[in-house]
């Protein structure tokens, strides 16, 4: 019995990990990520929806077809975190739990990351810890569908 799926949305240039700037984002590629994502949930019984899109309204639609059919999602937006309402706005009409992912501690870098315009609608933000803050927030979003 599977308790339901997990949308994974990733947005701009997180197709290329692995391949550049190893000091901040390491080498682990976005195939490696989805990988331990869907082993980590299985072993919690959800499935894992994993996407991927450097076009700001491909990942409004994700976040809208997430909000149709999945248990919770984790939306890490790449730079449109810091540029975007229309993330914000779509985050906003989701009613399922989410959270917000960043590899790099966005707070220890320029202060033009230090901001998110998605933080608000989301149930938690997890940064810093690479590509553990997306099993991370598996965990988180396990808590929170059980206790909805
Ligand atoms: O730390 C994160 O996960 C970010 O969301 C990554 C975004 C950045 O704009 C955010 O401020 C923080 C950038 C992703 C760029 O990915 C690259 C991958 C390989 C080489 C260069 C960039």
């Amino acid at each position: 019995m599977t308790s339901g799926i997990i949308h994974i949305i990733n947005g701009p240039n997180l197709n290329k990990l692995g391949q550049r700037e190893p000091d901040i984002y390491g080498h682990t590629t976005l195939a490696d990520i989805e990988a331990l994502c869907t082993a980590h949930a299985a072993t919690h019984n959800f499935t894992t929806h994993f996407t991927q899109s450097n076009e700001e309204g491909a990942l409004i639609t994700a976040l809208q077809e997430a909000g149709d059919s999945a248990a919770g999602l984790i939306l890490n937006g790449g730079a449109y975190t810091h540029t975007s309402v229309a993330l914000y706005d779509a985050l906003k009409m989701v009613t399922i739990p989410s959270v917000e992912v960043h590899l790099s501690n966005i707070f220890a870098r320029e202060p033009f990351r230090h901001h998110s315009y998605i933080s608000p609608a989301v149930l938690g933000v997890i940064c810093g810890f690479g590509a553990m803050g997306y099993t991370m927030a598996i965990d988180a979003l396990r808590q929170a569908i059980k206790e909805e």
